[in-house]
């Protein structure tokens, strides 16, 4: 039968139609499937940007006061670098210490806790490291963690993969270190060294986990020994007096006037002056002259003849009275300043060490000091008291991820907020036991505090009796008032009105005109003291506790 010839022609069309079909319907799964797939790693790499902890450097200084940064206003020196982390970030105005010394000021970082919950009342005590701290708790959540620097604690510490730290005070020439346990000498500065110890860490770390540093510099503590960089330094200027330096402290009660802080009176030649070739009075001057004996020669000539001709030229004016008073400031003060200057170059490594590696977006730097200290305000030198210098302290947070930068904040804060707002910027749960509060909401907000934000601080100094004399004492601070109650070989109250009398040097204790004021102050000090679970009458054995 005939049948209609087969156009293969028309097979061979269909044949290829369909399998065209199938390559084009391939082709367009391939293509939606990888473009599935773009997607989805690409939105998976951003939510893991966008997740990505972020590291932190926490940096603190000893003694270094809010009166000698630029960034606070100081009219005494520069600190570009210090600044720098102020222009990327957020500058608190209002940070206080809890207890203002050193030891205690560790402890209640470490811990989010008052001094009367966390066993380091004073400088005596040893932290009990079986608390919890926050670097157990970054630790525990993954991140890689290091202490480098000043410890003070007595305890080892703990929570950190790396630690590096100085024993007790350490010293600023040729200190030892003790690194993980192993205790061995170092020749150079100690603000140099500590950054390199920390720059090293940071150079080496896991690049896959976030970082928690704790970078602790021993400057610009006292004796206030210059670095070889900065030994000439304010050689030829004066430096500004303040105004309350020849205080005589009438309107103040009695912790004031027996106080042993003076630099007029305390400060010894050799040690504090560097009246290197003056005659030893005490193991303190004994202990530099054996320092600079520990230093190579080079650094020992450089030291020697930074002081040379001014301590001739002091021995042959014969000072006397208040022109004495203020050599002595502005032998002080300079030295002072000196150590702050290698502070902040030093800061300015860790910063470039930040930029350069591309570290500086997803890092948070914090810097603060273990409290304030008196630079001549009332003749004075060291701390302990609540009064304004001593109970400040700068704090600084830049994080270019989620901080505004040039932004300030009035908010009233603590070094006890320091632990909490670091755990919270981490994403890591803050412990109920922990007494401060997290500053994250502020530092978001561009600085504005939270309608239930607090209003008031509280203090309490215990280490009396004790070096430089410093009575115990508690108190409550407003944003305009300041209430003191000096306890246990005294029992006396001071009150300052703040905006009148900024410098403190009149209390307003029992004037009539402040008994409402003096009453709610009594009232908010009672209410912290509950909320804070402080007993301050209970009298305490500091020395055996
Ligand atoms: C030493 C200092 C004091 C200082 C304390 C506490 N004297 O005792 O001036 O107040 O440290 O400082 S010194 O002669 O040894 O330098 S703290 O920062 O550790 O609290
Ligand atoms: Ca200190």
């Amino acid at each position: 039968m005939w049948q209609p010839a087969k156009r293969p022609g028309y097979l061979w069309m269909r044949l290829q139609f369909n399998e065209l079909k199938v390559l084009i319907m391939k082709k367009v799964l391939t293509l939606v499937l990888t473009l599935l797939l773009v997607s989805a790693t690409f939105q998976c790499q951003q939510a893991d940007e966008e997740t990505k902890r972020p590291n932190i450097i926490f940096i603190m200084t000893d003694d270094h006061t809010a009166q000698a940064m630029s960034a606070y206003g100081s009219v005494i020196n520069q600190t570009p670098n210090m600044d720098r982390i102020a222009r990327n970030g957020m500058l608190f105005k209002n940070a206080f210490v809890t207890n203002s010394i050193c030891a205690p000021s560790r402890a209640v970082i470490l811990t989010g806790k008052f001094s009367h919950l966390n066993s380091v009342l004073d400088n005596r005590q040893r932290f009990d490291s079986s608390q919890v701290t926050v670097p157990k708790l970054m630790q525990a959540a993954g991140y890689q963690t290091a202490m480098v620097g000043k410890w003070h604690l007595k305890s080892e510490p703990t929570g950190f993969d790396y630690w590096n730290v100085l024993p007790g005070q350490g010293v600023y020439y040729n200190p030892a270190f003790i690194e993980m346990g192993e205790r061995s000498v170092r020749e150079g500065y100690v603000t140099d060294l500590t950054t390199d110890y920390a720059l090293n860490w940071l150079g080496q770390r896991d690049e896959e986990k976030p970082f928690y540093l704790m970078l602790h510099h021993k400057a610009p503590h006292r004796n206030w020994m210059p670095g070889p960089n900065h030994l000439n330094m304010y050689d030829d200027v004066d430096i500004p007096i303040p105004d309350n330096f020849h205080d005589d402290y009438e309107g103040r009660g009695s912790a004031a006037k027996t106080q042993e802080m003076s630099i007029s009176e305390i400060m010894f030649p050799v040690y504090d002056l560097k009246l290197l070739d003056d005659e030893p009075t005490n193991g303190s001057d004994r202990f530099i002259l054996r320092r600079l004996e520990a230093m190579t020669p080079e650094q020992r000539e450089a030291f020697v003849a930074a002081y040379k001709d001014e301590n001739e030229a002091f021995h042959e004016a014969n000072l006397t009275g208040k022109a004495l008073a203020e050599w002595k400031y502005q032998r002080y003060i300079k030295d002072y300043l000196r150590c702050v200057a290698s502070v902040d170059d030093n800061i300015g490594r860790v910063l470039d060490f930040l930029e350069a590696n591309e570290l500086d977006e997803n890092t948070i730097v914090i810097y603060t000091s273990d409290q304030g200290f008196y630079l001549g305000e009332h003749g004075w030198f060291d701390k302990r008291f609540m009064y304004e210098e001593s109970y400040r302290t700068p704090l600084l947070v830049s994080y270019p991820k989620g901080v505004k930068a040039g932004t300030t904040s009035e908010a009233m804060t603590m070094n006890l907020d320091f632990g909490p707002t670091m755990l919270d910027l981490a994403g890591i749960e803050v412990p109920d036991e922990m007494q401060g509060e997290s500053l994250k909401g502020i530092l978001t907000a561009g600085g504005t505090e939270p309608g239930d934000w607090r209003q008031s601080t509280y203090y309490h100094y215990f280490e009396y009796p004790g070096v430089h004399a410093v009575k115990r004492h508690y108190g409550v601070r407003t944003k305009r008032y300041k209430l003191i109650h000096f306890y246990n070989d005294i029992d006396e109250w001071e009150l300052f009105d703040l905006e009148a009398d900024p410098k403190e040097m009149k209390s307003v204790y029992g004037d009539p005109a402040y008994t409402e004021i003096q009453n709610d102050l009594h009232e908010e000090l009672k209410r912290l003291q509950k909320q804070y679970k402080d007993e301050p009458e209970t009298d305490i054995d500091l020395e055996n506790n």
